[in-house]
């Protein structure tokens, strides 16, 4: 392993410092990133993934991530790919990494113009399903637990040009013939479905992390299906990703995160981690770390277009220091004897009520909707009340800023 550079060792000799405990895995595709926009070509040299390996794992990260065609170039020959994954594995064991996700690129070449399992033309979704499974075996044979599907082109540009409710269909039966052959191969696979809303189409099908939770159990095996919500997605939506994230891991379905930034609803713009949205990151590490999120901290986001490759660097390690740094202002939060106070103050209530709910968590019985139906409540009262938010939104502000 060569010596990292002095600028990364200075930084990364705090308690932020990311570690492989922490979990830190990264898309090849993100560092790799060359800067090709819609509006201009790369900016930076191809970088090869051994070398992304060995770089991040000087870093501090725990693994990596690929689509097929980031580590095996798309048409390759059987021998080609052979010597490609048996050099790829060397590096990993090498560099102490670890491949906790995979996925399939369905949208780059393009045959997949109009989509892969969505797509009209048949053969397009044939090929699509036979793409997919040699990307299977080969996330499979590098130690994948993780599938995931970013149905990048599953949409429209026309609504003329397909019914959405053939699409829907189609993509239904496509995910549970993979189900099928996941569990026939022994792959032991848990599949994680990643919404967007749109860009590259212009409407892509299921939007949002609940659009893909409703469309979850409607699978022939929903048990090895969950989603993989992407910070940048749900905000081009509007939504709260906190809330997105929070639906999915009471659900169960929290099988895989994206981690990233944006600056509202626009184009995807996959930002360096906790770059912009500091005060709803905050509350995201806070709800990862204190709810039993056991999977990698993914970071599926890009370097910004004017880096050189050292700028690359920068990128990655702050993606993982922010991170860290939002988990322990959490803490600090969370450990705080004010808050705790004020929190305790806050949820105080009506002992005779607090008892009522507890009889309706365990569940219903004409007895007990009597006894609420009867019992007498002082809605001026509680009109009057004053919740104490302001005083505890800025001691988490507080926090965030670390002054606290
Ligand atoms: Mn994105």
């Amino acid at each position: 392993m060569t010596v990292p550079s002095q600028l990364i060792h200075e930084s990364t000799s705090d308690q932020f410092t990311p570690k492989k405990e922490d979990k830190f895995t990264f898309g090849l595709w993100t560092i790799a990133n060359q800067g090709r926009d819609p509006f201009g070509d790369a900016v930076r040299p191809a970088l090869n993934p051994i070398h992304s390996v060995q770089k991040l794992s000087e870093l501090g990260a725990y693994g990596v991530n690929f689509h097929d065609n980031d580590l095996v170039p798309f048409g390759a020959s059987a021998a080609e790919r052979d010597r490609i994954v048996r050099d790829f594995k060397k590096a990993l064991d090498d560099y102490g990494m670890v491949v906790p996700m995979a996925t399939t690129n369905l949208f780059y070449h393009p045959a997949f113009k109009d989509g892969a399992f969505t797509a009209v033309d048949p053969s397009v979704r044939a090929f699509a399903l036979q793409k997919t499974m040699h990307a299977i075996d080969l996330g499979a044979e590098l130690g994948a637990k993780t599938y995931v599907f970013w149905g990048g082109r599953e949409g429209v540009d026309s609504e003329a040009s397909k019914e959405a409710t053939e699409s829907l269909k189609r993509f239904r039966e496509a995910i549970n013939f993979l189900c099928e052959y996941s569990i026939d191969k022994g792959y032991n696979l848990r599949f994680a479905m990643e919404p967007k809303p749109n860009e590259p189409r212009s409407d892509t099908y299921f939007a949002t992390v609940g659009h893909m939770l409703g469309f979850i159990y409607t699978l022939d095996h929903p048990d090895m299906v969950g989603v993989n919500p992407e910070v940048a997605h749900e905000y081009m939506a509007g939504l709260n990703f906190v809330h997105s994230v929070a639906q999915a891991l009471e659900a169960g379905k929290l099988f895989h995160i994206d981690l990233n930034d944006q600056k509202g609803p626009r184009y995807d713009q996959d930002l360096r981690f906790g770059s912009e949205n500091l005060k709803n990151l905050f509350f995201l590490v806070r709800l990862l770390e204190n709810h039993g999120y056991e999977g990698p901290r993914h970071f599926d986001a890009h370097p910004y277009r004017t880096e050189d490759e050292a700028g690359v660097w920068d990128f990655a390690l702050g993606c993982m220091r922010t991170y860290n740094m939002f988990k322990v202002r959490a803490k600090q939060f969370d450990t705080d004897p004010t808050v705790k106070q004020l929190l305790a103050d806050i949820y105080a209530g009506n002992a005779d009520h607090i008892a009522l709910l507890d009889q309706v968590k365990k569940g219903y019985t004409a007895e007990l909707a009597n006894t609420i139906k009867a019992t007498t409540f002082d809605p001026k009262a509680l009109g009057e009340r004053g919740y104490q938010y302001e005083k505890l939104d800025q001691l988490a502000i507080e926090h965030i800023m670390g002054i606290r």
